[in-house]
Order: C-alpha cells, then structure tokens, then sequence
C-alpha cells in the first residue's frame, strides 16, 4: 500500500520521515571511521545530503594497518566527488576518534570535560566545535551513529555556533525491547500475544516473513531513539517457537543481519524445557550434566551463526511455563544453568521475576500475588551469576495503569536488575485510546524506594554501590506490521518514549514528547508548527492520569473485561477468578488491605520510610490507597472528598477530558497527514466511547454497592 504523504512507502516513517534530516542534509558533511556503524552513518548522511543539497564525504574508511575492523567503502564521497574547495568547507565532522588522524577540520575541537579519548565508552559521543565546524567525537562506531541522530533531533540548532560543548552517555548499557510475537498463530493469543498493532512484523502463519526492507526501517527507528537490543519471539514459547533455537535459527540470524548496522543485538526467548523439547533429553534439571552440556553445545551453535547474540529470555515456573520447580530447583539454579553457557560468549540471559501463583482460589485471603515476586526472588539475592538480569515488572502486579514501584527494586542489592515496562497498552487503552505512557515510566525511574534523599530506581539500574549491580531497561513492544507499526498513530510516542527515557531517564516526558511532535510532524511541512505542536501536547501530556481517571480507581486495578480480552470494563470480571487481581468491594468498602497489621503484609517488604507511609491509611498517598487499603466509600481522602465521591468526580471528568480530546484533534484537519488524521479521529470516536462506558459502569456499580448519591446530583444509571 501507498500512504499519503509518504511517497510510495507501504510505512509511516514515524520519527524519520526525510525532512527531519533537512537541517544536516543541507550541509557539507564529513563521515571520519571505518567499520559497519560507520558505513551506516555515511549511508544516512548521503542520503540526507541527497534530498537536501548537501554534501557528504568520508574519510578514515580504511582501518590504520594492522587493525582487524572490517573495512567500510573506500574513502570518497557521496555526492559527486569533492572539489578541494569543498573540502575545505566542510560543515559537520562526525568522526570516529582512533580511526587514524583526526581530519584537520575537527583537530582543535575543544573537548568538554568527560570526553577526552577513550572516555567515552562503547555509545557515548560528544558534540562540539572547531571554529566554525560543528564536530562530533565518538571512541566507537556506536556512539557515532547515536550521534549522528543526536543532531538529527536538534535540527537547526545543532549548528548554532553558541551551542555549548556537551558529552553525551546512555544512563543504561542495555535499552531492549521484547517483543511478544509467535511465529504460529496461536488459538487464542494470535500472531502478537497482547499485539494491537496488525500482525508481527518478523513472523506470519508459522514462517520467517523476510520483509527485510521493513525490518531494516524498524532497525533505523530503533538506533534513533536510542534502543540497542531486541528479542524476536513471545516468552511463552509454544512448539514452533522452542525450534528458533536450534533448527530454526536461520530466521534469528537473518533478523539480526538486518539489524546489526542500526547496533541492535538480537535476543531470544527460550524454554526452560528446551533440553526435553528440542534436545530429547528426559530432563531438564539444571544440576544434570547432559542438561548443561547440552545448553554449552547448543548455545556454541548460536554464537557460531550470530557472533554478537545478545542471550536468552525466560519465563520460568509462571503462567504455566516450565521452570526449575519441576526439578526441585530454584530460580537462580535455573538462571544460573543458561548462564554458564552464554557466558564463554559474552551473553547475558534475562529472567524474569513474573512469578505468582495464577491457579489461586479467590476465597484465600492469605494469598497475595502483590507479595509473590519478592517472595520468589529476595532471597536469591547474591546467588545469580553476573550475567543473569533479572528482569521485573515496574509493578507488583502486572502493568496496571497505576501500581507502587515493586518493591524487588530496593531488596537485591547483589543482582543484575531490568526494570521491564510495557509499552503495548494491554491495560492502557490497546492503542485506541490514547495514552502517553512518558509520565508513567518517568515517575517510576524517579521513585526513590529509601525516601526524599536516597537514590532512584533509574539509579539502581544504570548500577550503584551498595543498593544495585546495574542492569538494564526492557520494555513489551507495541509494533506491528501496521502501515503506522503501532496502529493508533500516536502511540508511536510510547515507542520513542520508551528509548529515550532508557538512555536518559531524567528527562522530563514533555520535553521527549516535543522532539518526538518536532521529528514526526517537521515543522516545516506543517503549515501551523506551533499548533500542531500544542495540539499534540494537550492530547497527550496528561493523557495517561485521563485514562487513569476513567479506568479503575485509585490504585486497585484491573476491572477489565476477561471476554474482550483486558478491554474495557467489567468491574466484577476478575473477582471470582484464580488470577488473583481482586478489588473486595461490598456494601461498606472496597480495596486490598496489603499492611503487615490486618493484611497480606505486602507493604512491609518496602523499605523505611514507604514501608510505614503504605501502611498507614493516612499516609498513603490517594491514588494508591485501595492498593493498600481497604477503607469504607466514606473514608475522607488526602485531597480532600471522600472515596466513593472521587470515584464519581474522576469518572466524570475523564471521560470528559476524552470529548475534549476529539474536539481538540479537529484542530489538526489539513494541518497533518489526511490519513493519519482519519485513523486518530476513529480511534478518539472509539475511545470517547469507551471512556463513556467505563464511567457508566463504574459508577454505576458504586452507586449500586454504596448506595450514595452522587454530592453534584449527576446522571448515574
Ligand atoms: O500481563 C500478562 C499478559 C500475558 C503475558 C504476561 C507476562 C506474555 O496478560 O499475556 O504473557 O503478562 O508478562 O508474561
């Protein structure tokens, strides 16, 4: 298919479109370095320089004799061979330090403080000047390409001369994403289990799709906001998918060929069970010899196709996956055994701490699924081998609207943690509604789990003496094989939201949302930039605390249907299931009594001073309070109304805000992509009337339990 305004393109080129290359494509540019990222720079360059009128030139592309880093085209130009002149006039220098001399026209850059050689790292980069060049320094091809679309982002203004000098680190070694797809369409998940965004974009009905023209555009748009790694397959690994692993591996490779140049490594999810599975063994059990040989051999046939493999991912002992329970192990035996043989090869596996009890009896109030993961997991601190990442979930429960930071964070000092998020919307709306999830990643990486002064969860995970080992970012992907990779357009915000938050989580959401309007609506194809711009800010700046709003309250979650699969509401839904996500409203009250006096105990596995502020009903802060609590509809908030009357004013007005948000879109008619205009306008009709239909139920039924009136006397059924 063809989309307006994308040329004969069957994709939205999200945050890439050619014009947001304008500002280098206009310039005489010269790429300095040898190796594929650098290849990949001087192919992005060109091509800029090709739509602009600008002029790109390389140098260094032979390595310095005696290096063993492959070698990229010969040195040249790509525009049509420079006149010494135009040398001369060389503009921007993106160069790669130790690639040889340095070209003369970046030698005398000042280099600001942390960027001297080598200070850099394996993705840093630095942005300066030499007189009237613009000069990037990088000490490895990586850094490089993360530089290049560095100055991408800044357009114009990355060539102001007044531009202070500024060196540039990822907080995070690894920003990865997973992507939940299945290579077989499964019965009931699909092609993309939780996927709202079309079909998988690596596999279709049980074969490798091979678009790799797609794949390389996915690559691209993952480099420029900054993500370095991905795994291909669900985590519930069925059949098919246990095979990607050994005879299937062809496909693993071929996906990571395309996304090699753009730095992104591939990872695999695996199956604990793959020695019985595809190895015909008798057992899986972590301490049998023929177990671990058979992980070394098998993992020594990966690396030998995918020399830069990124490692394994496991959904262990959860949601009826197999594990080392089976054996009489535990989860660091088991982690530890697929260690050991991605050790040898530098790769890590991530194991993920989704461990509940999902056969629970609604009747059994001793059972706490918020307690399970720290349950599982606290006491294996310092048992996991240093290349095991265990991988939590941002929550204690499961990717709900709003939940506490989990308190596994703050309790393994001694283990390698990600902090997984999830960007496809299960329980956000499923990319019809509208929901920027910035504000939601950004309070979690600044949540302090030792109080006012101590450090942040993003500090745990880019590694700090004492509270954490280090470790990494992962978030479920929202991309499909969409035309716009995450069906609501605007959910591509998410996706590029996610990157940068990972390389710098102590930006402020708004401002990654400007860069992202700025990139994808250029302002100058738009006509109007600033009101596309403010447009785009009041749909989505808040949108995430609107969905909350009109969703389940303060703090509880879920309430969504299990028939439309986690879709809209059904306040009762869960109840009476063996799932464990349970809300306990009655006649007087509603919400989870989680304190160590008269509940599960769950606040107690925080840290002082959240251990003592969850547990008391005072304390709490309102939007977690039924997470915490269970109090009667009368029960007066920290802001003022009580329960059951915020329950009525939220509704009312998140819903609410969705109108306004439709109206607001109208603004943008003949200002952005017509296509692009008509799908967000259907999706904001649909989620209008679901934000309608949420707040219907949802009062409705508190009214029902509670019996009082609403204190403004509106409408409820
Ligand atoms: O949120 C739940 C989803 C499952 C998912 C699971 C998990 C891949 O409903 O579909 O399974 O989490 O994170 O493993």
């Amino acid at each position: 298919m063809s989309l307006p305004g994308t040329g004969t393109a069957r994709w939205h080129p999200a945050w890439l479109p050619p014009e947001a290359f304008r500002a280098i494509g206009t310039r005489r540019v010269l790429v300095h370095g040898a190796g594929p990222l650098v290849d990949t720079v001087f192919e992005e360059v060109t091509r800029a320089c090709a739509d602009h009128g600008g002029r790109a030139r390389r140098t260094g592309a032979t390595p310095p004799a005696g290096t063993t880093d492959s070698a990229g085209p010969p040195d040249g130009d790509g525009g049509g061979g420079p006149a010494a002149d135009e040398v001369d006039a060389t503009q921007v220098a993106l160069v790669l330090r130790g690639a040889g001399a340095l070209p003369a026209v970046a030698g005398d850059a000042p280099v600001p403080a942390g960027g001297e050689p080598g200070a850099l790292g394996d993705e840093g980069f630095l942005l300066t000047r030499d007189g009237a060049v613009t000069v990037l320094l990088a000490d490895a091809p990586a850094g490089l390409l993360y530089g290049l679309f560095h100055l991408v982002r800044l357009g114009e203004t990355a060539f102001d001369p007044a531009r202070p000098g500024a060196v540039h680190r990822p907080a995070v070694r690894r920003r990865m994403l997973d992507h939940w797809d299945n290579v077989d369409v499964h019965p009931v998940m699909g092609q993309v289990e939780r996927g709202y965004a079309g079909g998988s974009i690596f596999w279709r009905d049980g074969r490798a799709r091979r678009d790799l023209a797609r794949l390389r555009a996915y690559g691209r748009l993952l480099a420029a906001c900054g993500i370095n790694a991905i795994s291909v397959n669900n985590v519930n690994v069925h059949a098919t998918e246990a095979r990607l692993l050994t005879d299937r591996l062809g496909d693993v490779a071929e996906i990571a060929d395309v996304l090699r140049p753009y730095g992104v490594r591939v990872h695999l999810s695996v199956t604990f069970a793959a020695p019985v599975v595809v190895g015909g063994l008798a057992t899986a059990d972590p301490r049998e010899r023929r177990v671990r040989d058979w992980w070394a051999r098998t993992t020594r046939q990966v690396y030998q196709r995918i020399p830069d493999f990124g490692g394994y991912l496991v959904k262990a002992d959860s949601e009826g996956q197999p594990g080392p329970f089976a054996y009489g192990r535990d989860h660091a035996d088991g982690a530890n055994l697929l260690a050991e043989a991605l050790a040898p090869h530098g790769g890590v596996v991530h194991w993920r701490a989704f461990v509940y009890d999902h056969r629970q009896d609604w009747r059994d109030r001793s059972t706490d699924r918020a307690r399970a993961a720290y349950d599982h997991f606290a006491p294996l601190d310092g048992r996991f081998d240093d290349n095991v990442v265990l991988q939590v979930k941002y929550g204690p429960m499961d990717f709900q609207a709003r939940e506490p930071v989990s308190p596994v964070i703050a309790a393994m000092p001694a283990t390698r943690l990600a902090v997984e998020f999830q960007v496809t919307q299960e329980y956000t709306g499923q990319q019809r509604h509208v929901c920027y999830l910035g504000p939601c990643w950004s309070e979690v990486l600044g949540f302090r789990p030792w109080g006012p002064d101590g450090h942040r969860v993003a500090d745990v995970v880019a590694g700090v003496p004492d509270r954490g080992r280090g470790g990494d970012l992962v978030a479920v992907s929202n991309v499909g094989d969409d035309p716009y990779w995450t069906g609501h357009p605007l959910a591509q915000a998410n996706l590029y939201a996610f990157g940068r938050l990972a390389w710098d989580p102590r930006r402020d959401p708004r401002a990654v949302l400007d860069e992202w309007i700025d990139l994808t609506f250029p302002p100058t194809t738009t006509g109007d930039p600033e009101r596309v711009r403010e447009t785009l800010h009041a749909l989505l700046d808040d949108s995430w605390r609107t969905y909350e709003r009109y969703t389940a309250p303060l703090g509880v979650g879920f309430m969504v249907s299990p028939a439309n699969r986690h879709y809209g509401p059904d306040v009762d839904g869960y109840e009476y299931s063996r799932w464990g996500t349970y809300h306990f409203a009655d006649r007087d009250g509603v919400g989870v009594d989680r304190t160590r006096a008269t509940g599960t105990g769950f606040a107690g596995q925080y840290p002082q001073p959240w251990s003592t502020v969850y547990e008391s009903v005072d304390e709490c802060p309102d939007e977690l309070l039924l997470f915490f609590h269970h109090v009667p509809y009368g029960h007066v908030l920290r802001g003022g109304s009580t329960v059951v009357q915020h329950i009525y004013d939220t509704h009312f007005a998140g819903a609410e805000e969705v109108t306004a948000m439709r109206e607001r879109w109208r603004d943008l008619a003949g200002l952005v992509d017509p296509a692009l205009y008509d799908r967000v306008g259907e999706r904001l009709d649909e989620q209008v009337r679901s934000a309608t239909e949420w707040r219907d139920q949802i009062n409705t039924y508190f009214f029902r339990k509670s019996g009082v009136p609403d204190a403004k006397g509106r409408r409820i059924h």
